[in-house]
């Protein structure tokens, strides 16, 4: 018998138990595809015992800043008491567990991200990157492990139909995340890509039919991924989750079509601003970081930028939107050049910061931003 992920079983309880005394239940996701097929499986397992999410929540990283951030708070000051859920998320928020506890929440997180110097004093906290969880599954992405908590509270009452189009969403997470496909990460691709083609979920049969189903299952799955990484959280509210929990099949080619214009344009401005950013690397002198910022670029455009760049020039890659008093970007790097490891050494300049070791994000005054890139450069100098 394997080992389970520590504290899977009373997560499950715990959520078992809301839905028995009809508790109120929020689920806070982020807004990547991992984030929100998430939340879209964790609340259809929900309703399936019986219960229901009374509201499913997405920050918009954009305006507002990665994880449980201040307008959220706002938000949520008048929705206690609830069982509140956070997904792909949470583990960096310390701060912010302690207000929810103080508004009278019971938290529960449920994350995959790297612990930074201290666990939020949460009800229960799932993250198999946690220390005294002895299970191998330290490489699942946040769906894997949400689909690891939906068999443990379904239990014997997990259908051959339910399981597929979950798997479908997990394995698409999974590629999206970019978490080694390895172990039950490539039983989840495997089974969910096959699953994929006979889909019932509208959202996913409205990509088949638009982009043309062999083309899809031909490794055009990449831009299902790419259009409900599109998305954009405005008001809480996601459009990729809004497609993906669509029951009406007109409503789901809309969305769908909608999020495909979007990516092909964003994939328009990511290959503009990386081509800028080489643009400025030709002009100066050569650090050991990438580190670029700019007023017009947008932060959701970060990451993938930073994936470009670092793919070429194997430097851990800083990419930023320069806010009026604060800027927030995206960091692209390798395990071995751990950029988590790195934010740590510059907490005190830093509001925010988290991830993985290779993919991780940052909010920072503006007034720091010098400080953050000298201490980046020192600590990667230091490395070699
Ligand atoms: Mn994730």
């Amino acid at each position: 018998m394997k080992v389970k992920i520590k504290n899977l079983r009373e997560a499950s309880d715990r959520i078992k138990k809301a839905v028995k005394d009809n508790e109120r239940i929020i689920i806070y996701a982020d807004s990547d595809c991992d984030g929100i097929t998430s939340a879209v499986i964790l609340e259809e397992t929900i309703k399936n015992i019986g219960g229901k999410v009374d509201l499913v929540l997405f920050p918009n990283r954009e305006d507002d800043g990665y994880g449980v951030n201040k307008r959220a708070l706002e938000f949520l000051r008048d929705k206690s008491p609830a069982l509140f859920i956070t997904l792909d998320l949470g583990i960096s928020n310390v701060r912010e567990v302690e207000l929810l506890n103080s508004y009278g929440f019971s938290v529960i997180i449920i994350d995959h991200h790297q612990i930074l110097d201290r666990i939020p004093d949460a009800e229960i906290v799932v993250d198999p990157q946690q220390k005294y969880d002895e299970s191998e599954y330290k490489y699942l992405a946040n769906v894997g492990v949400t689909f690891k908590l939906v068999e443990e509270i379904l239990v014997g009452d997990f259908s051959v139909n339910l399981r597929n189009s979950f798997l479908e969403l997990t394995a698409l997470a999974t590629i999206s995340d970019m978490v080694p496909q390895i172990g039950d990460n490539k039983i989840f691709i495997e089974d969910g890509l096959r699953s994929l083609k006979n889909t019932f979920r509208p959202g996913l049969r409205a990509f088949l039919d638009i982009l043309g189903e062999g083309e899809v299952l031909s490794g055009g799955f990449y831009k299902i991924i790419s259009s409900l990484n599109a998305a954009e959280s405005k008001d809480f509210k996601n459009e990729s989750y809004n497609l993906l929990v669509s029951f009406r099949q007109n409503d789901a080619m809309d969305l769908a079509q909608n999020l495909i214009a979007k990516t092909n344009y964003k994939q328009i401005k990511i290959k503009e601003i990386s081509e800028e950013v080489e643009r400025r690397l030709s002009q100066k002198k050569t650090e050991a970081i990438i580190f670029e910022g700019d007023p017009a670029w947008r932060s959701i455009l970060a990451g993938p930028v930073a994936s470009i760049l670092f793919s070429r020039y194997s430097k851990p890659t800083f990419i930023f939107k320069k806010g009026d008093t604060e800027s927030s970007g995206s960091v692209r790097s390798s395990e071995d050049k751990n950029s988590v490891e790195a934010m740590k050494t510059c907490s005190e300049f830093l509001i925010t910061y988290g991830g993985h070791p290779q993919a991780s994000g940052f909010r920072v005054k503006n007034e720091d931003l010098n400080k953050f890139r000298e201490k980046l450069n020192d600590y990667f100098n230091n490395l070699i």
